[in-house]
C-alpha cells in the first residue's frame, strides 16, 4: 500500500529506505520536491504535501535533526498513516538513540541501519489496527454497552428532566436494534455515556489513573474511545513557568536580563531554563504573541498563522539549551524563517540578462502589472532611468489604454529621462522612447507591435505598462494573461503597494491564477518577480515584503522608496527582518 518511507538527516544523508513491492518509480523526485518546496521554504506547517500521483506524510524529528517521509498513491485514504510515521519515528529513535546521540546523524555511514524487520513489524501492527478499528465500528446494538442500560437508569441519571425524551429515543433504539444498523448509535451512544458519569458506579468518575488527554495507559480501542465521549474537556496543561524561580538567582537573572531586550513582545518569560525538549504546549503561549506581532507588522493573518505553524514544526522536540528559555528559541527560529523566506530563491540579474538578450538581437521585454494606483508607471518611469544609467536604451509600451492621462504620464517621463541623458551624449538617438496608439485600443496588440518596433529599432528593453485591475474583475484579468500569453516577457513583474495588508494575498493568488488558467502552454507564465512600492510611507510595518514573498516563492526585485527617478532600491531582507522583530 505505501510506495516507500525514508528517513534522512536534515543534513541530506538517507539512512534508511523502504520500497513498495512492485514500485519502480524512484522516490528521490517526489521527496526532493518536498524538501525544495515545503521544508526549505518555511512551509512546514502543514504535514502533507501532493507530488503528482503521490500524496507525501512527513514528521520532522528536531532532537535528532532528522525527516521521516512517507509516500502513497493519492488515491488511497490510509488512515493510520498519521500514526504509523509517529510509531516509526519513536521506535527508530529509541532503537538507535545512542548511534544518533553519539556520532551525529552526519557522520553515520548511508543505509546503516537495520530497520527493515522493526518496519515490517510496525506497518503490520498499523495495517491491523486500522482494520480492527473499521470492524470495532461494526458493532451490533447487542454488543454495545448501551443495549445493558436500562431505561429506569437513564431517567435517573437525568435528575427527573426530560423523562419523556430518553423514553422516545429508547423506542428508536428499540427499532434500531431489529435493523441491526450500526452507524446512528453513535450520538446515542454519547448519551448513555454521560448517563455513565450519573451511574451508580463511581469508579467510572475516578480519573486519577488517566492521562491528561484523558486516555489510559494500555487502554484497548473501545476503552479510549468510551474516555473520549466522557471526559470532555481535557484538564488544562499547566503553565510552564517554575523552573526560572527554581533555579539559582544568577540565571533569574541573566534571563530577566536578557528578557528587557526582547521587549514587548518577547518580553514574556513564560519560558523555561535547562535542557529539556519543547513541546507544542510550551510554545503556544509565545507563538500567539508571535502571530499578533507580525500581523501588527502588517504581515497577513493567513500567513502569520502559517509561520508560526511553521516555527513551531521545526522546534517541537528541539532540545533546548541550559541558558535558552522558549521564547528566546521560538525568536531566533523565525527570524531564520522570516530571513529564509526573503531571501531570493532565483537569481534576478536583470543588467546581465539584458546583456544577454542584446547578444542575441532582441530586446528584454517586462511586463510591470498589478491593481490600480500602486504604482506601476511610476515604477517603470524609475526603472527606465536605472536602465538608461546602466548605458541600455529603452522603449516603453504604453498598454494602459484605459485609465484618462495614462499615456501622457508616460508621455512626461519620457521627456524628462530624455532631458536628464540628452540625444548628444548619446550619438544623437534618445535614449528613451514611448510606443503608444492612445487609448481604448487592445493593449495585447500594442505590446506586440511595441516588441516588433523594437526589435527594428534595437532598443535593449522594452518595459510594459498594462492598466491597473482589481483581482476579481475577470475579463481584465483575461485580457492580461492574453498579453502576457501572446507575448512572452522575459519578466513578468507584479507590483503591489508595502501599505497592503490581508489583500496581498488575495492579489497574487489571483493573478497567478489567471495567468495559469489563460496560459496557452503547459508550463505558465506566472508572476517572476515583485516590485514593492510606497515603502517610504510605511515606517516598520513591513509586513507585506513577507506576505508576498511568502505567497509567490518570488524575490522583490525592487522596493520604491518614493516620488523621484532614485528612489529605487534592492530589499535588503536583514534589515527588512530587523524591522519585523523589533517590537
Ligand atoms: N511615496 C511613494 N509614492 C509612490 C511610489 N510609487 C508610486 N507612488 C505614487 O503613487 C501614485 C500612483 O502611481 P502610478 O504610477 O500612477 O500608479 P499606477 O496606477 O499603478 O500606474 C502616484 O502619486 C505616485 O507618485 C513610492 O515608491 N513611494
Ligand atoms: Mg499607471
Amino acid at each position: 500500500m505505501l510506495d516507500f518511507f525514508t528517513i534522512f538527516s536534515k543534513g541530506g544523508i538517507v539512512l534508511w529506505c523502504f520500497q513498495g513491492a512492485g514500485v519502480t518509480e524512484s522516490f528521490t523526485g517526489p521527496v526532493n520536491a518536498l524538501i525544495r518546496s515545503v521544508i526549505l521554504q518555511e512551509r512546514s506547517g502543514n504535514n502533507s504535501y501532493t507530488h503528482e500521483a503521490l500524496s507525501l506524510k512527513y514528521k520532522l524529528d528536531n532532537e535528532f535533526e532528522l525527516i521521516f517521509v512517507v509516500g502513497f498513491q493519492k488515491i488511497l485514504t490510509l488512515t493510520y498513516v498519521d500514526k504509523f510515521i509517529d510509531d516509526i519515528q519513536l521506535h527508530f529513535r529509541d532503537r538507535y538513540k545512542n548511534d544518533l546521540e553519539q556520532k551525529g546523524a552526519l557522520k553515520l555511514i548511508q543505509n546503516n541501519f537495520d530497520f527493515d524487520d522493526d518496519f515490517k513489524m510496525l506497518l503490520r501492527e498499523a495495517e491491523e489496527s486500522s482494520k480492527a478499528r473499521s470492524h470495532a465500528t461494526m458493532r451490533t446494538f447487542k454488543e454495545s454497552e448501551k443495549s445493558q442500560k436500562t431505561v429506569k437508569s437513564m431517567i435517573e441519571t437525568k435528575g427527573g428532566e426530560k423523562v419523556k425524551e430518553p423514553g422516545g429515543k429508547k423506542n428508536k433504539n428499540t427499532k434500531k436494534e431489529g435493523n441491526k444498523s450500526p452507524k446512528p448509535q453513535k450520538p446515542k451512544e454519547k448519551q448513555m455515556r454521560v448517563w455513565d458519569m450519573g451511574g451508580s458506579s463511581t469508579k467510572e468518575l475516578d480519573y486519577s489513573g488517566r492521562n491528561g488527554d484523558g486516555s489510559q495507559n494500555g487502554g484497548d480501542q473501545n476503552q479510549e474511545a468510551h474516555i473520549d465521549l466522557v471526559c470532555t474537556p481535557p484538564p488544562p496543561v499547566p503553565p510552564k513557568r517554575f523552573l526560572v524561580k527554581e533555579t539559582s538567582p544568577l540565571i533569574t537573572l541573566l534571563i530577566s536580563k536578557k528578557a528587557g531586550g526582547f521587549g514587548g513582545m518577547f518580553g514574556m518569560l513564560k519560558g523555561l531554563v535547562g535542557s529539556k525538549s519543547l513541546t507544542r504546549e510550551d510554545m503556544e503561549s509565545v507563538l500567539e504573541k508571535m502571530r499578533e506581532h507580525l500581523i501588527a507588522k502588517n504581515v497577513a493573518a493567513d500567513i502569520s498563522s502559517q509561520l508560526c505553524d511553521s516555527v513551531a514544526k521545526k522546534l517541537e522536540g528541539k532540545v533546548m539549551g541550559t541558558f535558552t528559555t522558549v521564547a528566546s528559541t521560538v525568536k531566533q527560529a523565525l527570524q531564520d524563517s522570516l530571513v529564509q523566506i526573503l531571501q531570493p530563491k532565483r537569481r534576478v540579474d536583470i543588467l546581465r540578462d539584458v546583456m544577454e538578450a542584446q547578444s542575441q538581437r532582441r530586446p528584454f521585454v517586462i511586463t510591470f502589472c498589478g491593481v490600480n494606483g500602486v504604482g506601476k508607471s511610476t515604477n517603470l518611469a524609475k526603472i527606465s532611468f536605472w536602465l538608461i544609467e546602466n548605458g541600455f536604451t529603452v522603449l516603453i509600451a504604453a498598454c494602459d489604454t484605459f485609465r484618462a492621462g495614462a499615456v501622457e504620464q508616460l508621455r512626461t517621463h519620457q521627456r524628462r529621462l530624455n532631458s536628464l541623458h540628452p540625444p548628444q551624449q548619446h550619438g544623437g538617438r534618445p535614449v528613451v522612447q514611448l510606443y503608444e496608439k492612445g487609448y481604448g485600443k487592445d493593449a495585447a496588440g500594442i505590446a506586440m507591435e511595441a516588441i516588433a518596433y523594437a526589435r527594428n529599432q534595437a532598443f535593449d528593453v522594452v518595459l510594459v505598462d498594462t492598466a491597473g485591475r482589481m483581482q476579481d474583475n475577470a475579463p481584465l484579468m483575461t485580457a492580461l494573461a492574453k498579453l502576457i500569453a501572446v507575448n512572452m516577457p522575459d519578466l513578468v513583474l507584479f507590483v503591489g503597494e508595502a501599505l497592503v495588508g490581508n489583500e496581498a494575498v488575495d492579489q497574487l493568488v489571483k493573478f497567478n491564477q489567471a495567468l495559469a488558467d489563460h496560459s496557452m502552454s503547459d508550463k505558465p507564465r506566472l508572476i517572476d518577480g515583485i516590485v514593492l512600492t510606497k515603502f517610504d510611507t510605511i515606517d516598520d510595518k513591513v509586513g507585506a515584503a513577507i506576505s508576498m514573498t511568502y505567497i509567490t516563492g518570488q524575490p522583490i526585485v525592487f522596493v520604491g522608496t518614493g516620488q523621484t527617478y532614485n528612489d529605487l532600491r534592492s530589499l535588503n531582507a536583514r534589515a527588512v527582518v530587523s524591522a519585523l522583530m523589533k517590537a
